[in-house]
């Protein structure tokens, strides 16, 4: 074939492209994505979930994990402003501290999303949208099912300790104010210790036993912000020869898949849902910015109360 001949056809298909098939011509959209970490099986879901829809959606994704570490991100973000990426979504690991990097990318012109987190900057105007759950609401959700819990056993005191997850976290803040909120006015309970579990099964299990050292049978019922802390808890209760679910009471956040394990097995009492699978409209969403559409500042995703009861049933419809 001559060298003409090829430019010609090259020119035909080109020109075809751009009138017959436009989806073919059209660069796709580039998203910086900066994910917290692995600290969780919610946290694994939901990378599985963002990094599934960007497939799907023809989103060309770079993922960068920061293994729970705000300077990590702040690095990661601070590459997408460099590379030029159209969209910058990040789940960020604690709340303050991101003025001047979120600066940064308002500068370039480079639209923010926020998943699943939510940040503490004074000008809301840097990022577009929230997209995640209502994390006092769950912190309530979990109050309120002890709240009713206790209510069955009048005039007995419950002896409670709470797992927080990661220090200055959106969660951690808004689940421990949800739960405060609605257990404080409650004379039945007594929180006698609380601390950061990191929300990892590891340090949960650790935080667990170092309270079973120093209160042993005297605690009733654990708080532990998400699953994973719980699930290492359940570990140290047995180790430390009691019964998890019927000696001390458990209360959860996040509704993963373990969680439905160990209440099936008895070993955990209820589970409030945290949705993890948040990477369809988040696709959907940095699209409709790109295109200039108007998006609310807050979007928040539908969640329910999972008690053990109902965890043998459920399990089967559990997408993660
Ligand atoms: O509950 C926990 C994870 O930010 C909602 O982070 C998320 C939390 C989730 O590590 O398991």
């Amino acid at each position: 074939m001559t060298v003409q001949r090829r430019t010609f056809i090259a020119a035909a298909a080109l020109a075809l492209a751009g009138t017959t098939f436009p989806a073919l011509a059209a660069k796709p959209l580039v998203m910086g994505f900066s994910q917290v970490g692995a600290e969780s099986e919610w946290r694994t879901a939901n990378t599985v979930s963002v990094k599934d829809a960007a497939k799907k959606a023809g989103v060309n994704l770079k993922f960068a994990d920061a293994q729970q570490r705000q300077e990590n991100q702040v690095k990661a973000i601070r590459s997408f402003i460099a590379q030029k990426v159209d969209v910058i979504a990040f789940s960020p690991v604690v709340e303050s501290g991101w003025d001047t990097v979120l600066r940064e990318a308002k500068a370039a012109n480079i639209p923010v999303i926020l998943t699943d987190r939510d940040v503490n900057v004074a000008d809301k105007s840097l990022y577009v949208t929230l997209i995640g759950s209502d994390f006092v609401e769950e912190g309530r959700r979990a109050g309120r099912w002890l709240n009713e819990f206790v209510k069955k056993q009048p005039g007995k005191t419950f002896n409670v300790v709470e797992l927080q997850g990661t220090v200055g976290s959106a969660p951690a803040i808004d689940r421990k104010a949800g739960f405060d909120e609605v257990t404080k006015g409650n004379a039945q309970l007594k929180l006698l210790r609380t601390q950061t579990a990191e929300f990892t099964r590891a340090k949960g299990k650790e935080v667990m036993e170092a309270f079973l050292k120093a209160h042993g049978k005297t605690i009733n019922v654990l708080f532990a912000h998400n699953d994973d802390m719980a699930i290492g808890a359940i570990q140290a209760i047995e180790e430390a020869g009691l019964k998890p679910g019927k000696d001390i009471v458990i209360v959860s956040i996040d509704g993963v898949r373990g969680a439905f394990e160990a209440m099936i097995q008895g070993k955990l009492n209820v589970s409030v849902e945290c949705n993890p699978l948040l990477g369809p409209l988040l696709m959907q969403t940095a699209k409709d910015v790109k295109a200039g559409k108007q998006v609310p500042k807050r979007l928040v995703v539908e969640e329910r109360v999972f008690p053990a009861e109902v965890a043998l049933k459920e399990f089967p419809n559990r997408k993660y």
